[in-house]
């Protein structure tokens, strides 16, 4: 990978569509590594967060001059996650990927692909874990944001943030500089999804089917938090996506939703993945029977029919 990085001349780095913290903190990262290199960033659409981020350290996208000679992706498991960026892969023979999901769909000539809690540790070693301030603070911002403010965080997790973090960081700074607000269209959207809940009871789990236009992901955290087990949300307007959340118990009885999201995706012409407790699955031929397919391998595997 390193070597591959190192040939390039002109890089084009592309993210997953929305981009976050984690996508662009390490994009940003490997710009500012290979400075004298002719870097550029694109992706479709970037998240509230990543842009503070690209605010706070004072970073940019870069222009693309020249038809890139390398394309890297970063933090994206399949060419449909780039969404309107996909175009650009086109006609390249020259791809890398560096992804901490559990499956890819890419046909790359480099990969460095590991199950991690972040895509920024996987850079952190590509780099040779470098000293440069800034660049750790953009990965440890990917770090904190991907682990949920750390809740997610394993002792591997722990282990790269110690490296990371010296005099010349303050983390708590990074740390609290997510912490968002809730706004009033995120709270209409997530009592109109507690309105539409169907809950399931499957043995002694509970699991949540919802539809909702937004927030999806904010609204299945809120939904685990009330004591769900497995929280799945539909949105039917955005390419109709199935977005899936699992607490421990139904990770600890062997419910693995990028595994599901996968199948499901893959069963309805589209297509899906992520990590065993936070999983999505899009672009699906018929999203109600999709969910209903989600729904139905989730309770089944609760009550313990499948392992
Ligand atoms: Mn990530």
């Amino acid at each position: 990978m390193r070597l591959f990085l190192e040939k390039s001349r002109h890089l084009l780095i592309l993210c997953h569509s929305n981009a976050d913290p984690d996508a662009l903190g390490c994009a940003l990262s490997i710009k500012r590594h290979y400075s004298k290199k002719d870097v550029s960033i694109r992706c479709d659409g970037i998240s509230r967060s990543a842009s503070l981020l690209l605010q706070e350290l004072d970073e940019s996208l870069g222009v693309l001059s020249v038809a890139p000679d390398a394309i890297l992706v970063l933090d994206t498991s399949s060419p449909a996650l780039l969404e309107g960026c996909k175009d650009l892969l086109a006609g390249t023979d020259n791809l890398a990927v560096i992804d901490h999901h559990a499956t890819t769909a890419f046909d790359a000539s480099v990969t460095y692909r590991r199950c991690a809690t972040s895509n920024a540790e996987l850079v952190w070693e590509v780099l040779g874990k470098p000293r440069d301030p800034v660049i750790r603070t953009a990965l440890i911002a990917g770090i904190v944001t991907d682990t949920g403010h750390l809740r997610y965080a394993t002792r591997d997790t722990f282990a790269t943030l110690s490296e990371m973090v010296g005099d010349d960081i303050n983390f708590q700074y990074i740390y609290t500089m997510f912490r968002e607000e809730v706004s009033y269209s995120q709270r209409i959207a997530l009592f109109k999804a507690l309105q539409r809940m169907r809950v399931v009871r499957a043995g002694s789990y509970i699991v949540v089917k919802t539809s909702i236009g937004s927030f999806e992901s904010f609204i299945a955290r809120n939904i685990l938090n009330l004591g769900a087990d497995v929280a799945i949300i539909v949105n039917d307007k955005k390419g109709q996506r199935i977005v899936g959340r699992a607490g421990t118990r139904a990770i600890e009885r062997g419910v693995d939703l990028s595994a599901i999201m996968h199948e499901v995706g893959l069963e309805f012409d589209g297509d899906g993945g992520g990590h065993p407790p936070a999983a999505g699955a899009k672009n699906v031929s018929d999203f109600k029977s999709a969910t209903d397919r989600v729904l139905d391998t989730v309770v089944t595997m609760l009550r313990g029919k499948r392992k």
